[in-house]
């Protein structure tokens, strides 16, 4: 008797038994017109030498296959799944009438979907579905839902069995990766402080469970990435006390049949500013306060040249104070030994590592020099700096000699008609260079990190190349910020936030619909708010938003007023206008709110210059690492032809909709100025941060996306407490009442013929079968498969969200007897 559950040990004990279920699986269905037959079996290197025993398996195989016409229909009523048994207790009878999935309201208003929210999560059901998209509301506390056992819970099984859960939206990515052997990429989007990160590390959490690696150091390494990037790339802001100040994308990749066997992680946009000066109420990199304190206790400060009576200025609070407390603070010096650990699991070395500290130990000490001016009978404006152990510290831990670095941020060299005549810095432009060489060096840094955790993880390729696997890629950026003041890097975040929500409607809305009229399907349209036209605004060439900042850039005498005053002249649309009476500042209307921006410093910041004279004396260090990160070019996001390959293989896999004229993924198409991607070199950070963009989606189109939208239910970081205004708010922006409608009515998968007959046929067919990539085909495997509500186009089958489950449940129930056969076979075999 075949048993129902093989027990799971054997899905992957030993590399052979891998190998072998791999081969099998293969024969049974990626070739199945042929038949497995015995001689296949003979030739494979693990059957030879045990022929004996091939006539059992034979007719195992046979049964397997005969076995097909009696699987068990999985479609559920909806009165069924709302009284399955659910693993978190729930008492009240009454509470069973939460609705799971919005799509199956059948009052569907703003006000009924907020208080189904808002019961559920009094409730601690912070996860409601719509359709196949999942709402996580952010509980601003611990819940005990994240367990291993809940791992298992969620493993496979059919989505209805559970509550919502970030672990079944992770595990339908995973299965829809395995089923169609298909790229997959996880979208979290929300505001700052819904709980993006948070969930990104859940997803990831899931995804090591369930690509089980034999290999537990890869699964330790894996599980750290995020804490030791997020320390670098994390800060507390007004919003958030562990706010991402970088856009991430983390790509998971697995073998074949599932195994997880490596990760690499794209950084996106650091806000270097932070480090040399934050807003009000907020703080610099995580990184310097778990260094300052570690470093402390270690009794160590004083070899990395930090002096300790006096914590340096950079850590300074907005009030110019000091934070006394850093060293005194538990938390700093526990986190400090976690990043040690973290470096220490993923592979970093101790020379490396101690590098890494010299660097931020330099950022530290930089910050802390000091200019004053000083006024000869010749010449004025020259500065100094009063204090030399600061400049000397600091070029102690870099390894580069103190007087070329007091020369390099007093002086700068300038060249006129071959003559070079140097010249003296006055105390501000001083100061633009230290802060500059701060910034250099910390993101030059940071990318050497992301770097180096990409190396140390990449897959063994004795395992498997990357080409041969598959990943699945978890988008975890910056969420939409309107604070008091908002600079250029809220207007660059906000920015990229408004792409994600272009990529949104682009999936849930645009293609969908598109696909009905293509189809010859009756559908009554959706309306949506399309953001288009401001994405328009800020990227369009040459009259967007950040191309007239760049022109503006390149005129040594432009200023923050004349910067606006050329928004003004251009920009004339409903979504800008100019404040009165606040000459600096201009107003955006994005798609989640308006956003008041203050324009001063951001020429500046737009420019991003680093003097070469500062890069010379850095590549001239003694410290490796150092030479390193300032020898090379760091292409942050791989070189230009890498990158065109990229986005060449991913417009052959692009819906047609994608090339055609109208919703072209518009940032594709700054590959096409050159100037921008081959001039690294001089660029300003506006056009480096439309290449990020474009880079970043050049990777998620690939994939088949799934969509996680984060809500923060209040504005006071409380538990159990929910604003209906808030949520409403954030509803009303990402259109969620209109992905509900799309859900409900819509078809959310649409597979061509061809591709659904070879997938699923023989849940209809018999193994020697050929049948036809027809509809009638179709018709058969969706009728044998009893599932219904579906529709057929002129070259496509339409299915609803949950019908993919129910035939993935299906195939697997299949596959899953070959496993058993494995078993049988490891038994005679081992
Ligand atoms: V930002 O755009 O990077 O500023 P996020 O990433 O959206 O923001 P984050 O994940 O950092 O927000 O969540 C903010 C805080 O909410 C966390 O620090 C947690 O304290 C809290 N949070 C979020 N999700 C959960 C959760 N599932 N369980 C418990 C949570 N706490
Ligand atoms: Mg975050």
């Amino acid at each position: 008797k075949i048993p129902r559950n093989p027990p799971p040990t054997l899905l992957h004990p030993e590399k052979w038994c891998e190998e072998f279920n791999h081969f099998i699986s293969q024969c049974l269905i990626k070739d199945f017109e042929k038949r497995p037959s015995v001689t296949h079996l003979l030739d494979h290197p693990f059957i030879k030498g045990v022929h004996g025993k091939l006539l059992f398996l034979q007719k195992q195989l046979a049964k397997v296959l005969q076995d097909q016409k009696h699987l068990n229909p999985v479609v559920k009523t909806r009165h069924e799944r709302m009284h399955t048994k659910r693993p978190y207790h729930v008492e009240d009878a009454e509470k069973y009438c939460l609705e799971d999935d919005l799509v199956n309201m059948e009052v569907l208003d703003e006000d009924t979907i907020i208080h189904q929210l808002q019961k559920r999560y009094v409730d601690l059901l912070i996860y409601t579905y719509v359709g196949d998209i999942l709402i996580a509301l952010n509980p601003f506390q611990n819940l005990s839902i994240y367990s291993p056992q809940f791992s298992r819970l969620y493993h496979g099984v059919k989505r209805a069995s559970n509550p919502p859960h970030i672990f079944a939206s992770a595990d339908a990515a995973y299965q829809c990766m395995v089923t169609f052997s298909k790229d997959q990429c996880i979208v979290i989007s929300g505001e700052s402080g819904s709980g993006k990160t948070e969930s990104a590390h859940l997803i990831v959490q899931h995804l090591t469970f369930l690509g089980k690696a034999d290999n537990q150091t890869l699964r330790e390494k894996i599980l750290q990435v995020n804490s030791l990037v997020e320390a670098f790339g994390n800060a507390c802001t007004a919003i958030n006390d562990n706010s991402s100040r970088f856009g991430k994308y983390l790509e998971m990749m697995f073998t074949p049949t599932g195994a997880v066997m490596g990760a690499r992680i794209s950084e996106y946009l650091l806000e270097k500013s932070r480090v040399i000066k934050q807003a009000v109420g907020e703080k610099n990199f995580h990184i310097f306060y778990y260094i300052y304190a570690g470093l402390y206790h270690q009794k160590k400060l004083s070899e990395f040249r930090l002096p300790e009576e006096k914590p340096p200025r950079y850590l300074a609070d907005e009030t110019g104070r000091v934070m006394h407390d850093i060293t005194s603070k538990e938390s700093y010096r526990r986190q400090f030994e976690a990043i040690q650990h973290c470096f220490r699991i993923i592979g970093f070395t101790d020379k490396e590592v101690h590098s890494v500290y010299s660097i931020l130990s330099g950022i530290l000490n930089i910050g802390n020099i000091e200019f004053a001016a000083i006024s000869s009978q010749h010449q004025t404006d020259k500065s100094e700096v009063p204090n030399a152990e600061a400049l000397e510290n600091a070029a102690s831990v870099l390894c580069i000699s103190p007087e070329e670095l007091q020369e390099a941020l007093t002086s700068h060299c300038v060249v006129t008609r071959g003559e070079t005549i140097i010249r003296a810095n006055t105390v501000d432009r001083a100061s633009d260079v230290r802060d500059a060489m701060s910034k250099g060096l910390y993101g030059r840094l940071f990318s050497w990190i992301v770097n180096r955790i990409n190396t140390l993880l990449q897959p063994d390729k004795n395992i498997c190349t990357a080409d041969d696997g598959m990943n699945v890629g978890i988008l975890d950026i910056f969420g939409f910020e309107n604070f008091q003041r908002n600079s250029f890097e809220q207007l660059c975040i906000n920015i990229a936030n408004e792409q994600i929500q272009y990529y949104f409607n682009q999936h849930v809305f645009a293609l969908e619909q598109m696909e009905y009229q293509n189809e010859g399907i009756d559908a009554t349209p959706v309306e949506y708010e399309d953001n288009r036209p401001l994405l328009d605004m800020f990227l369009q060439k040459p009259l967007g938003l950040l191309a007239l900042l760049d022109e503006e850039s390149r005129f040594p005498q432009a200023t923050d007023q004349t910067l606006v005053d050329k928004f003004e002249d251009n920009l004339r649309c409903k979504y800008f206008w100019r404040p009165k009476g606040m000459e600096l500042c201009f107003g955006i209307q994005h798609y989640a709110g308006k956003v008041l921006y203050d324009a001063s410093g951001v020429l500046e910041k737009n420019r991003d210059t680093l003097p070469a004279d500062v890069v010379v004396i850095l590549r001239a260090s003694e410290n490796q690492l150092l030479q390193q990160l300032f020898s090379i070019p760091l292409t942050k996001t791989g070189n230009l032809a890498q990158t065109r390959a990229r986005i060449t293989a991913a417009s052959r896999s692009l819906p047609p909709h994608f090339s055609s004229g109208r919703l072209k993924v518009d940032t594709l198409e700054v590959i096409r100025h050159p100037e921008e991607t081959t001039n690294m070199k001089g660029q300003t950070m506006a056009s480096y941060f439309r290449y990020s963009l474009m880079d970043l989606l050049s990777k998620m189109v690939v994939g088949q996306p799934h969509f996680v939208r984060c809500i923060k239910p209040n504005d006071d970081r409380e538990a159990l407490k929910f604003s209906t205004d808030k949520v409403r708010a954030q509803l009303r922006s990402t259109g969620i009442l209109e992905t509900v409608s799309i859900r409900q009515q819509g078809y959310s998968h649409r597979i061509l013929f061809e591709e659904f007959v070879k997938r699923y046929y023989y849940l209809a067919f018999r193994a020697h079968q050929t049948p036809l990539a027809s509809k009638e085909s179709c018709i058969a495997i969706l009728e044998k498969s009893r599932l219904d509500h579906w529709l057929l186009g002129k070259t496509k089958v339409f299915l609803k969200y949950y019908h993919v489950e129910q035939l993935n449940l299906l195939l697997r129930e299949v596959i899953g007897r070959v496993v058993v056969l494995q078993a049988y076979a490891k038994g005679w075999l081992g």
